[in-house]
């Protein structure tokens, strides 16, 4: 028998002898006629288990941040531009939201216990005071409006117009993977459309293969990003609602069938420098999903690559253009298949 196992046998035990304790202690008193609780102030109970409560929570909340602290990724400084500003807007809402609940909460508790009920105290009837329900309305409703303006500013600035010189990609999720597309060396993304998509010639992000401007489009399965550059994404989904999360980034974006989501940043630290920093050999940038998307949703994980422009421009010469691994598997037969019907999307699970 393992530990584990000892261990829970013995705790039932335990529970079952403390409830025997119990039963026999309430015969004994019921025998003899003694109210064993006759001098007891419930009251007095109640406000230690307030003020034990907020103690213990406090404590047990330091203890838990302290743990866990490495391991939350907000507490690393963001490695976009846009998510530093965000970053920022976050730390100061969280200060704000530690101070009040502290103070409120530690009155609350202190006052449970502090005005507990005790004989010959009689409660004091307060009803009603304006100064402190102006107090109370007008200092939260200026201090949120103040954070809600830095928000709607920043949401402004990433949710905007982004800068031309952008680098341009396309992120596709279904279930359960994303693929990226680059538009290639004509810098323009080919036509997509779902009546092409046909995953048994491999076109499944639904190309038109008779549009031009789609021959040199890149499809790939890492996300390679140029630091230092923005990057302008537009998120797309073939069948569910999925959503493109980078969270060392601040980036989270739905993607959402049937139309296009855009997001544009601008990373600030390569995976390399990352790596030194953390002192991680293997630490990589991650793309995710965070929409419960169907049974596979936890596999819809991607390695992003942050590199410098000339690592990234070597990156890009060597992937091959969707259109040729497209003949290579299909055997040229290219024109047969972009005029062949629509087939229908298959939405096969592939758990
Ligand atoms: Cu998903």
């Amino acid at each position: 028998m393992d530990a584990q196992v000892l261990i829970s046998f013995a705790q039932v035990l335990l529970v079952v002898i403390f409830g025997l304790v119990c039963l026999n202690l309430y015969l004994v008193f019921r025998l003899k006629e003694i109210d064993p609780f006759a001098r007891w102030n419930p009251s007095s109970i109640n406000g230690a288990m307030f003020m034990g409560f907020w103690i213990v929570g406090v404590i047990a909340i330091i203890w838990t941040t302290r743990v866990w602290w490495d391991e939350m990724v907000m507490v690393h400084s963001a490695v976009s531009e846009q998510g530093q500003r965000i970053d920022g807007m976050f730390w100061r809402t969280m200060a704000v939201s530690i101070l009040v609940v502290l103070i409120t909460n530690t009155l609350l508790f202190y006052y449970a216990w502090k005005y507990r009920s005790k004989p010959g105290r009689k409660a004091y009837y307060y009803p009603h005071n304006n100064k402190l329900e102006l107090l109370w309305t007008v200092v939260p409703a200026i201090v949120l409006t103040l954070l809600i303006f830095d928000g709607v500013s920043a949401w402004h600035d990433i949710m905007g117009k982004h800068p031309e010189d952008s680098v341009e990609i396309e992120i596709n999720g279904k279930q359960f993977e994303w693929t990226f597309r680059y538009p290639g060396a004509d810098n323009e993304f080919g036509e997509t459309h779902v009546k092409y998509i046909n995953d048994g010639t491999t076109n499944s992000l639904g190309f038109n293969l008779k549009d031009r401007k789609g021959q040199d489009d890149l499809v790939t399965t890492e996300l390679h990003l140029p630091v230092g550059r923005p990057v302008k994404f537009t998120i797309k989904s073939r069948d569910v609602l999925h959503s493109a999360t980078l969270a060392h980034f601040r980036m989270k974006m739905d993607a959402v069938p049937g139309m296009a989501t855009h997001f544009w940043i601008t990373p600030t630290k390569t995976t390399a420098e990352m790596r030194a920093e953390t002192g991680k050999e293997d630490f990589n940038y991650e793309l995710s999903c965070q929409q419960i998307c169907g049974s596979a949703h936890y596999n819809m994980r991607r390695i992003v690559v942050v590199e410098t422009w000339e690592e990234y421009q070597n990156w890009l010469s060597q992937q091959t253009p969707f259109y040729t691994q497209y003949q290579q598997i299909n055997g040229g037969n290219t024109a047969d298949a972009a005029a062949a019907e629509p087939v229908n999307v298959a939405l096969s699970p592939q758990p």
